[in-house]
């Protein structure tokens, strides 16, 4: 078995530690932290994901693999994370209202982090208004929404008229993503940007403060 593949079995089996020291060693022996994510961490999810829509696992194993991700992807993020000094554009980011999975919107954080942004992390269980106050507050140049619902997605249209009502709508752009969004939905709730994962959501937010 390959050590990416002992990274996935470990997450699965919820093995924090054994998470961290198998992802140092991978670290130390040259691979890079994309490998690492993409290659053992992420489809270690994956697999968690399938089993717990098919009620093979439940909740508290879920949690457990999240946990032991999060303990994997922490020592990844200062590799993640450029050390370039001046803010490209400050994004405030966070996980929509009644939602609470942050794995996906920690690394879209992490990868924004890696082009330079400064990021203003609302955390989890956001509503529009606090993504809005947040923005106008520190001037930020982009609002980014995650979520993991089908249920908490439309919170997102919120957030775009909450925007317009406070007068901001045309100096902000709001990018969305998450497992349920699709570009159809960006579309029709009037958001400036839809991306499929963390790597492109940072591309995207680099083209939006350079255009
Ligand atoms: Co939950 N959960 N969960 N969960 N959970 C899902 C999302 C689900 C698909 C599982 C399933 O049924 N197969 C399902 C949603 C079904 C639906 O709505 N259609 C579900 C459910 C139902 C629930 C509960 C309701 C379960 C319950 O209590 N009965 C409950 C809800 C709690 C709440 O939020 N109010 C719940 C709870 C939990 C845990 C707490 C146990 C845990 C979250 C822990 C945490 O986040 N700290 C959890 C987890 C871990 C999952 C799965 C297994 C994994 C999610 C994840 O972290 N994926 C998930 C199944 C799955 O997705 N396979 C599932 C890895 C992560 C890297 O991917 O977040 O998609 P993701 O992020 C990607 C992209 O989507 C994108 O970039 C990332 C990577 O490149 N992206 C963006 C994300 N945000 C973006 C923003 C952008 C751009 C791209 O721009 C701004």
């Amino acid at each position: 078995m390959s050590v990416m593949q002992e990274i996935s079995e470990a997450l699965q089996k919820g093995k924090a530690n054994e998470v961290k020291e198998l992802v140092q060693g991978e670290l130390d022996g040259g691979a890079s932290a994309k490998d690492v994510l993409e290659g053992g961490l992420m489809p270690g999810m994956d697999v968690v994901g399938r089993l717990f829509k098919a009620n093979e696992i439940y909740v508290p194993e879920v949690l457990i693999a999240a946990r032991a991700m999060t303990a994997g992807v922490e020592l990844l993020k200062p590799l993640l994370v450029s050390e370039d000094v001046k803010p490209r554009g400050t994004i405030v980011i966070g996980t929509v209202k009644g939602d609470l999975h942050d794995i996906g919107k920690n690394l879209v954080k992490m990868m924004m982090e890696g082009k330079g942004f400064k990021i203003v992390d609302l955390g989890t269980d956001v509503t529009a208004d606090r993504f809005v106050a947040a923005a106008t507050e520190n001037k930020a140049d982009i609002i980014a929404c995650s979520a993991l619902l089908t249920t908490t997605m439309t919170e997102m249209k919120n957030v775009v008229a909450v925007a317009e009502s406070a007068g901001i709508r045309d100096t902000v752009k709001i990018m969305v993503g998450g497992a349920p969004l699709t570009q159809q939905y960006c579309d029709s709730i009037g958001a400036d940007a839809y991306s499929a994962d963390a790597a492109s959501a940072a591309e995207k937010a680099v083209e939006f403060v350079e255009s």
